[in-house]
């Protein structure tokens, strides 16, 4: 490794899930022969991050452990295995670090499906430090041109919601309704769905997230806090209901809802993940309607490019708030009282 690269760094890390989340100096991790060294400037704070911290999922995490999966940086060393990449180049970390490329998920582009899934911030050292490792197969190109800050929400949030989105399966014109629409994942797939021609309802909470949403390109708002009736507002606003629906609120009720008001043969996409929670949808109207309820997972290595492509040609702005590393509990905090609007990003220099 070269010697401009310190030996010691900042990062946040946890020993137990739910414990202190200490701002302190660890040692700088050293790439194996097929990862790369990427120092992050910026990482994204996801829901996932909350979620991961609080032991909300029936999947262990490392311990202790430096979370985080959108990070952005500069690629400082690599191992000695590593192809199609060079010192100084920018480069993501992503939710999936790396796989094993030979399963049969694997095979067919479905990495991460992958049963042996290494996972940033969860099994892997994340983006919340300011040096991580990040298997260079799976590390996301960023281009050059683009500020480092507004691609690191593209890196999950982006991927996710553009994924989403393909699974949903639309065509032009149709209606598409977000629900969570103010939030990290929401706000950027606002964005994704009126680039690829759809037709955008957004539900959140609150008068300013109206606002914000409408801003970024939502038809119609949907106040799930005022609005008594959201299964009736929502299909009336669309005609008969939406021909898709993207779950990206943390809400067992929001989800439950959108069997309800999709469009007859419309797609209901899983994306949220609210601890514990179970999709219930009654029998007969979903047969009688032909609805589909379709998970989707992050994305593969295409969707990954093709998302970044979206964002470097100007058609997505990450609704981005910076600050410093050692602020991420604050971030929590917020998140957890549904006080966010769009992606707070850390600035690992602070
Ligand atoms: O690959 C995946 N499937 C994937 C990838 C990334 C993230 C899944 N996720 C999951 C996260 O783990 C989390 O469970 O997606 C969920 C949303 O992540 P996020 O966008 O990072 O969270 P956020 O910024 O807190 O936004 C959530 C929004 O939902 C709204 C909140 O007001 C907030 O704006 N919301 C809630 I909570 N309840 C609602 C309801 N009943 C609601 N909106 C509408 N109706
Ligand atoms: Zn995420
Ligand atoms: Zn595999």
């Amino acid at each position: 490794m070269s010697s401009s690269i310190p030996k010691t760094q900042k990062a946040v890390v946890f020993e137990k899930n739910g414990g202190p989340l200490e701002f302190k100096d660890i040692p700088v991790p050293t790439p194996k022969s097929t990862e790369l060294l990427i120092h992050v400037k910026y990482s994204g704070v996801c829901h996932t991050d909350l979620h991961a911290w609080k032991g909300d999922w029936p999947l262990d995490t490392k311990l202790p452990l430096v979370g985080g999966h959108e990070g952005a940086g500069v690629v400082v060393a690599m191992g000695d295995n590593v192809k199609g990449w060079k010192i100084g180049d920018y480069a993501g970390i992503k939710w999936l670090n790396g796989s094993c490329m030979n399963c049969e998920y694997c095979e067919q582009g479905a990495e991460p499906n992958c049963p042996e899934a290494d996972l940033s911030g969860y099994t892997h050292d994340g983006s919340f430090q300011q040096y991580a490792t990040a298997d260079a197969v799976q590390a996301a190109k960023i281009p050059k041109e683009a500020n480092l800050s507004e691609a690191a929400p593209i890196l999950c949030a982006g991927v996710t919601v553009y994924k989403a989105l393909k699974t949903a399966d639309l065509k032009a014109g149709e209606w598409v309704c977000i629900s969570g629409a103010a939030g990290g994942l929401g706000s950027l797939a606002i964005q994704y769905a009126n680039a690829m021609g759809y037709r955008v309802v957004g539900i959140d909470g609150g008068a300013d997230k109206g606002e914000f949403v409408k801003k970024l390109g939502a038809e119609v708002y949907i106040d799930f806090t005022q609005e008594k009736d959201i299964v009736s507002a929502v299909k009336k606003a669309t005609n008969g209901g939406p021909h898709g629906v993207i779950n990206v609120s943390v809400s067992e009720k929001a989800i439950d809802q959108s069997v309800e008001y999709v469009r007859p043969l419309g797609v209901v996409v899983l994306v949220g993940l609210p601890a514990g929670s179970k999709v219930t949808a009654p029998v007969f109207e979903s047969v009688v309607k032909s609805v589909q309820i379709r998970g989707s997972y992050v994305g593969n290595r295409k969707d990954t490019a093709e998302a970044l492509d979206f964002f470097a040609r100007g058609l997505i702005k990450c609704p981005i708030k910076i600050v410093g590393l050692s602020e991420l509990p604050e971030v929590f905090k917020l998140m957890e009282e549904g006080k966010i609007l769009g992606r707070y990003v850390l600035d690992t220099s602070k």
